[in-house]
């Protein structure tokens, strides 16, 4: 058998995003499409010889044909062994887990996370360092402009190894290593939770309905909430990772998981329901006809993170995007540590992590996780909920309504424009922030601004500079709104519209949300013009 170099040109439009390459599947289906990102990837690393890769995918379709291309890649790149999961499936904190506990070089995951699968669907890429965290921009700079000058790929031409048989075969001079994809990810669980105490509250009858979506975090979801913490079969739903993950759109909130707040408005609801994406890193958490707020849940998590066996020393700091509410922020004055505010993505994370500056992560996109992996992590916080419940005996809501009687509740909304013109997306952008230098000290609906800017970060610990990250105007009293294109989508753009009110009274903190938000919305609305540009006259997805 024998290497093979193809010829190959470039493709435009290969610059990974918020979180990755994204792009329609029939895109990715494009002979040396996949391959050319690949090769630029595998060009722009260094010292791959002989060394680990973990490789795995949240089984959407494309996800098998993929796995095989690239494990034909990385033996032609002289890997030593790839660690790949069963079937080709690996959860996003899976790998990242994966990397870390076997020092890995780094890891390929095959997803587009929260976005539909399917033939029409779209299919996504991402590459992770040997932190097990995202790329920095710096790598994803790198593999980007390789991808502009590419002029071949390299591949061994042998047979793939039956992937869905654990062990170990080889290909070319490279190991391929099948395992389960669960065990790692379950044993760093049970380091992070007190397992019995959840087991406990389970045999007490607590019940909960876990939607896994028809996406990869069913099987991890299973093997731990069923089998190992004792919840009664059943307690999972959509547990079979589909390719095309049943039609539905997976991803965990309000709107793409309907069926799942129906069943916990209705009056036999669950104690506890929760929801995970694709590729498992995002979570929804809701209570009976009470949905949880992913920056609340990000706060309430640090405010009781010392029940938590893996925290009960506290916290170094938190971490949290800049859209994110500031609910985070005012648990950490509490704590005395600090709380930095990052660029959307995971990836801007990584560093603070690694330099043990802060141990919880989250953002507003229903993303929480911590520094026992370099990704966001679903399940995770699933388990972590279930501790804080176990070990306070409280409900949902009660555990919620404390947090806002103690801190004060930040009303917390985002509204997606989806799929608009890209041009007039860029426009309304820019017309924002045209406005910015007038705006400071003006009065807007009897609302004063105190700060408007486009939101720059200095990484403090390599001092990389990311800038043009959300347009944010902050009023007096701290309510926020923010603006921002999103990075993930691949139809046209997404506006997404960040609304935030600080309400400290306790008798104030029940009003509906949209409610509380509505003279912020209408501001938002004004100031960017937003039918103007979008042609839309509401929202396509609100959370
Ligand atoms: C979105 C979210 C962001 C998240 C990213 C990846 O990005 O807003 O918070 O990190 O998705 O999440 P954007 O650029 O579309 O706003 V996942 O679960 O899709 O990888
Ligand atoms: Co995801």
């Amino acid at each position: 058998m024998a290497i093979v170099t193809h010829a190959t040109q470039p493709f435009p439009g290969q610059q990974p995003g918020t979180s990755g390459l994204r792009k329609k599947v029939t895109v990715f289906q494009q002979p040396n499409y996949l391959e050319n990102f690949v090769q630029a990837l595998f060009d722009s690393l260094d010292g791959t010889a002989g060394q680990t890769l973990v490789l795995g995918g949240d089984g959407r379709f494309h996800n098998r044909v993929a796995v095989q291309t690239i494990l034909r890649m990385a033996a032609a790149q002289g890997f030593g062994r790839v660690l790949v999961g069963r079937g080709g499936i690996l959860s996003t904190p899976a790998v990242s887990g994966v990397i870390r506990k076997h020092a890995a070089y780094g890891g390929i995951v095959l997803s587009a996370s929260h976005n539909p699968g399917g033939p029409d669907g779209d299919f996504g890429i991402k590459y992770n360092v040997g932190n097990g965290g995202p790329a920095p921009e710096k790598v994803t700079e790198a593999v980007y402009a390789r991808t502009r000058t590419i002029t071949a790929w390299r591949a061994s031409d042998a047979a793939v190894p039956d992937i869905d048989r654990l062990g170990r075969a080889r290909l070319e001079q490279m190991d391929v290593e099948v395992i389960d994809p669960v065990a790692d990810y379950a044993a760093l669980m049970r380091e992070c939770f007190d397992f019995d105490a959840i087991r406990r509250l389970f045999a007490s009858g607590f019940r909960v309905r876990c939607d896994a979506m028809c996406a990869v975090g069913g099987p991890y979801a299973k093997a731990i909430l069923e089998g190992e913490l004792g919840a009664p079969a059943g307690t999972v739903v959509n547990g079979e990772p589909l390719e095309d993950f049943g039609g539905h759109h997976p991803d965990p909130n309000p709107v793409n998981a309907e069926d799942l707040i129906a069943k916990m408005a209705a009056p036999d609801a669950p104690d506890f329901g929760c929801a995970t994406d694709g590729d498992a890193d995002r979570n929804m958490i809701v209570g009976r006809d009470f949905p949880v707020a992913p920056s609340d849940s990000l706060a309430l998590l640090a405010a009781h993170a010392r029940k938590l066996p893996r925290y009960a020393g506290g916290l170094a700091g938190i971490a949290r995007s800049m859209p994110t509410s500031q609910a985070a922020d005012r648990v950490a004055q509490a704590l005395g540590i600090p709380c930095h505010e990052t660029p959307t993505g995971w990836k801007f994370f990584g560093n603070l992590l690694d330099a043990g500056r802060v141990t919880l992560c989250g953002e507003e996109s229903y993303g929480t996780g911590s520094d026992h992996v370099r990704e966001k992590d679903g399940l995770w916080a699933v388990l972590a909920w279930l501790n804080i419940l176990a070990a306070t005996g409280s409900s949902v809501e009660a555990l919620v309504r404390a947090h806002w009687a103690q801190y004060g509740r930040n009303y917390y909304s985002r509204h997606d424009y989806e799929a608009i013109d890209s041009a007039r997306a860029q426009e309304l952008m820019a017309a924002l922030r045209a406005q910015l230098p007038a705006l400071k000290g003006q009065s807007l609906d009897g609302r004063v601004v105190e700060l408007a800017d486009d939101f720059a970060y200095t990484d403090p610990v390599d001092g990389s500079v990311a800038t043009k990250q959300g347009v944010r105007i902050i009023f007096a009293g701290g309510s926020r709104i923010v603006f921002r294109l999103s990075g993930t989508g691949t139809e046209g753009a997404t506006l997404r519209v960040y609304l935030e009110k600080y309400e400290p009274e306790v008798a104030r903190q029940s009003e509906p949300t949209q409610q509380a938000l509505a003279p912020l919305i209408a501001i938002a609305g004004r100031l960017a013009r937003i039918a103007e540009f979008s042609g839309r006259t509401a929202p396509s997805v609100v959370t």
